[in-house]
């Protein structure tokens, strides 16, 4: 097969200096932060579902992406010849990871049993590339959104079939993961949620979702799969109210349904924003509850009101990612999966390179910075200071559990009044934070 990208040599880190849009200007794979490599700290993911299969394709028209490998008909060969694609392309650009769900990597047959052989055919190219490159599946997941038949939801539709026709997919996305040595497998919700609640039982749907995930469970120990299982969170798109609203909600429904130590969160940037956090705060949330696992790295527009899925490119948002992830010792199963998409009006396969470069140069940049202010430890020790009336005396006290309300109030009563505040310093934790960045 001729080369997709034939003028694109492998991507070479070049320093800060570099005025070459095709290199590299912080991520130095093998430099070591903190004790590890940058490519071990990221463990840098392409998802196929965007960079190989988005169209451009918008609510007002259909695809722009010039793609010359594609075939005129999505068929299995025209499959096959893209998974040579993605490879190359993962090779070019120095990731070694990827996710895809079920129906980005093989086309649907007549029937579910034709579907399965599809798949099959595909995931033989898929371990061959796999072999012959190195590149690993970071984790697989299926597609239980795009098809009609989930009109209402999968695992929460009221057409019981359905359910049973996400199973059986669930199933054999499970098995496909299993044999490409995937190292996780994520549930997002697709469409599990409502559109309005006068035709809808919400407890029945949260029962259905409940044991779904418990059959997935349970069916991985069966077949020895074991890669970490995630939940990914997005309040709205499709549905109005999505189950997997946040973080927060995640845990509770997890936790409801006895999953809790069986599944951890995958959390994207964009949806954070539309469920109205941010990603920091889904990350610190997650890690505290001991629930962190991988990142869909991306980020959304803040004068849009939808899942934009755009290559990140702030620094900030990186620096405070990884000051996080730092924080708790970093991905062990995850990784930094760029569930992002080109805009449609860069049509052209280059800018399929500029994107993940740009994404990860500024996640690059963001572990420096958060490395710096780590060992610098200037601000650590500032939020330290601020909590330094649990450390001793009747905060060390109430934190080892010798107090109850009648002793506190006691307490108090001889008191008279609490200690004065100090400031919050918000401003000066902000420029603490920019010595940093400039
Ligand atoms: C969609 C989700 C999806 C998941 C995988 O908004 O981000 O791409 O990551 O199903
Ligand atoms: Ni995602
Ligand atoms: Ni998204």
């Amino acid at each position: 097969m001729a080369a997709a990208f034939p003028e694109i040599t492998k991507i070479q880190y070049e320093g800060p200096a570099s005025a070459n849009p095709l290199a590299f200007r912080y991520y130095n794979p093998e430099e070591v932060v903190e004790g590890k490599t940058m490519k071990e700290h990221f463990r840098f993911s392409v998802a196929y579902w965007h960079t190989m299969r988005g169209s451009g394709a918008d609510p007002f028209g259909p695809g722009t992406m010039w793609r010359p490998w594609e075939g005129p008909v999505d068929n299995l060969e025209n499959a096959k010849n893209r998974v040579r694609v993605a490879f190359e392309f993962m090779q070019k650009l120095g990731v070694e990871y990827y996710c895809f769900h079920d129906r980005d990597v093989a086309p649907e047959g007549a029937t579910l049993a034709e579907t399965n052989k599809n798949l099959d055919e595909v995931v033989k190219v898929l371990k061959e590339e796999q072999e012959r490159t190195g590149i690993r599946l970071l984790w697989g997941t299926a597609n239980l959104f795009s098809n009609p038949r989930y009109m209402h939801g999968a695992a929460t539709s009221c057409n019981a079939d359905a359910f049973a026709f996400a199973a059986a997919q669930v199933k054999k996305a499970l098995e496909v993961t299993l044999e490409l040595g995937g190292q996780g497998y994520t549930f997002w919700g697709g469409r599990e949620g409502y559109q309005t609640i006068l035709n809808t039982n919400m407890k029945r749907e949260m029962d259905h979702l409940g044991a779904f995930m418990h059959m997935a469970v349970d069916y991985a120990k069966e077949i020895g799969f074991k890669g970490q299982f995630y939940f990914e969170p997005k309040p709205k798109e499709p549905t109005k109210h999505q189950y997997d609203f946040d973080v927060a909600a995640c845990i509770n429904f997890l936790r409801a349904y006895g999953l809790g130590n069986k599944i951890k969160m995958n959390i994207e940037t964009n949806h954070a924003t539309l469920a109205g956090h941010s990603v920091e705060h889904e990350l610190e949330y997650a890690a505290a509850q001991g629930f962190l696992g991988s990142i869909d790295a991306n980020s959304g527009d803040l004068l849009l009101g939808w899942d934009t899925d755009q290559f990140p490119t702030d620094v900030y948002m990186t620096t405070k990612i990884m000051l996080t992830l730092l924080k708790y010792g970093g991905f062990t199963t995850g990784g930094l999966n760029f569930d992002a998409k080109v805009r449609r009006e860069s049509f052209e396969p280059v800018d399929l390179f500029h994107a993940h470069i740009g994404g990860m140069d500024t996640f690059a940049k963001g572990l420096k910075i958060a490395a710096a202010i780590r060992e610098d430890g200037t601000l650590e020790k500032m939020v330290k200071d601020r909590y330094a009336s649990w450390d001793s005396g009747i905060g060390a006290e109430i934190q080892a559990g010798k107090h109850s309300f009648k002793s506190l109030s006691e307490y108090m009563l001889q008191k008279g009044d609490v200690t004065p505040n100090t400031s919050g310093q918000q401003e000066l934790y902000e420029n603490v934070l920019n010595r940093f960045v400039f």
